[in-house]
């Protein structure tokens, strides 16, 4: 193994970091080296190569390093035999078989329920536990309770393994529907005020489906656009539809081109308000006068709130 083992500054390079991020992973999540030759620095093996491309590959996708480390911990070793081939299936944790869970953080027994419900691919479990929450607890709380900690820790495996594409594709549709059978039930009367709309290119549609369905609960009407709008079809909406406010959905760096933003705030029929949703968008880049909801719940009162401003200036 000792010929296979590398030092720190060899593994830096293979890895693209710099040494002080492997002594930062050695120290706090505890991914360090593990061959040890009486009077030499430790080196890294294979293994612990793996793990570590595990740990950068995950930390560069954006999940947190305590979350990577403990999927690149919990790898299995890659070279049980002592081949020194690593196989690239093998370096992701639970990545053959599709097997596992769902992780949920702090939510309750219904999420847990739902993970279970995902990865068994049980879309009619999938679909009645959502309705019941929608109709017990409501929009907000079954978004904020329910639906994200899933959608989250789907993202999160699928981060760590490459898989469960077919879980968030099942997933996505069950939730999509339940939350527009939510809409269609409480269909708001008056004029749709509010503008929603996916970012360019954007894919991620849920939030602003529950936004949709959130809003509908309320009482307030609105139009949706749904995914990959094209800026000019955007300010196209706007200046035949005169909405109080518009909602651009921006989920991934990718789609959060900030000229979009500035197209609706110069355009002739110039909305009162334009929400930049989602975890897309960077705050330092958004222009003056753009607001960023924090959440789902601030999505909506926002949206009365503007709403209300306006129905309230025509009647005075
Ligand atoms: C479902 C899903 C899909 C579905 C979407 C289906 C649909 N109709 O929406 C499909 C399969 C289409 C998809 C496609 C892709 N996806 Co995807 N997807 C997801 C997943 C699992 C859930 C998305 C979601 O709805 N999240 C909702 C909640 C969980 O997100 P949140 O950020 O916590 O939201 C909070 C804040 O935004 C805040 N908030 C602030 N303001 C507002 C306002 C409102 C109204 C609301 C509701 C909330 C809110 O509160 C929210 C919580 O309520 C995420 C994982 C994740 N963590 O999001 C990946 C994820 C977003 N996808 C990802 C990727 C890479 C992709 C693809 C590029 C994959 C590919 N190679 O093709 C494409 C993108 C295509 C595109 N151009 O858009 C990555 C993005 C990585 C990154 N940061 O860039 C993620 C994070 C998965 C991962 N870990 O790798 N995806």
């Amino acid at each position: 193994m000792v010929d296979e083992a590398l030092s720190a500054g060899a593994v830096a390079r293979r890895l693209g970091v710099a040494v002080t991020t492997l002594r930062t992973w050695h120290q706090r999540y505890g991914l360090g080296p593990s061959e040890h030759i009486p009077g030499h620095h430790r080196r890294y093996t294979p293994s612990d190569l793996a793990r570590l491309e595990i740990m950068r590959r995950l930390t560069a996708e954006g999940v947190s390093p305590a979350e990577a480390a403990r999927w690149a911990r919990q790898a299995p070793d890659p070279m049980p035999n002592g081949t020194g081939v690593v196989a690239p299936t093998r370096i992701h944790p639970a990545g053959r078989d599709g097997g596992g869970s769902i992780p949920v953080g702090r939510a309750g027994p219904a999420a847990r329920g739902l993970a279970r419900a995902a990865m068994r691919l049980d879309a009619a479990a999938i679909s009645e536990t959502i309705a019941h929450a929608l109709a017990a607890s409501g929009v907000v709380a079954t978004w904020e309770g329910l639906l994200r900690p899933v959608l989250a820790g789907i993202g999160e495996r699928h981060a760590a393994t490459a898989g469960l594409i077919e879980v968030e594709h099942l997933v996505s549709r069950c939730v999509s529907e339940a939350l527009a059978a939510a809409s269609r039930a409480k269909v708001p009367t008056g004029p749709a005020r509010i503008l929603l709309s996916c970012a360019d290119e954007e894919q991620h549609t849920l939030p602003l489906e529950a936004l949709a369905a959130a809003l509908a609960e309320a009482g307030v009407s609105y139009r949706m656009l749904g995914a990959r709008v094209p800026v000019a079809a955007l300010v196209e909406a706007v200046n035949r539809t005169g909405p109080a406010a518009v909602v651009l959905w921006s989920h991934t760096r990718a789609t959060a081109d900030p000229t979009q933003l500035s197209a609706l705030l110069a355009a002739p029929r110039r909305p009162l308000l334009v929400l930049a949703a989602g975890p897309g968008w960077r705050a330092d880049t958004l222009p003056a006068g753009v607001v960023r909801p924090v959440d789902l719940a601030e999505a909506v009162s926002l949206s009365a709130a503007v709403r209300d401003s306006l129905d309230q200036s025509r009647r005075d």
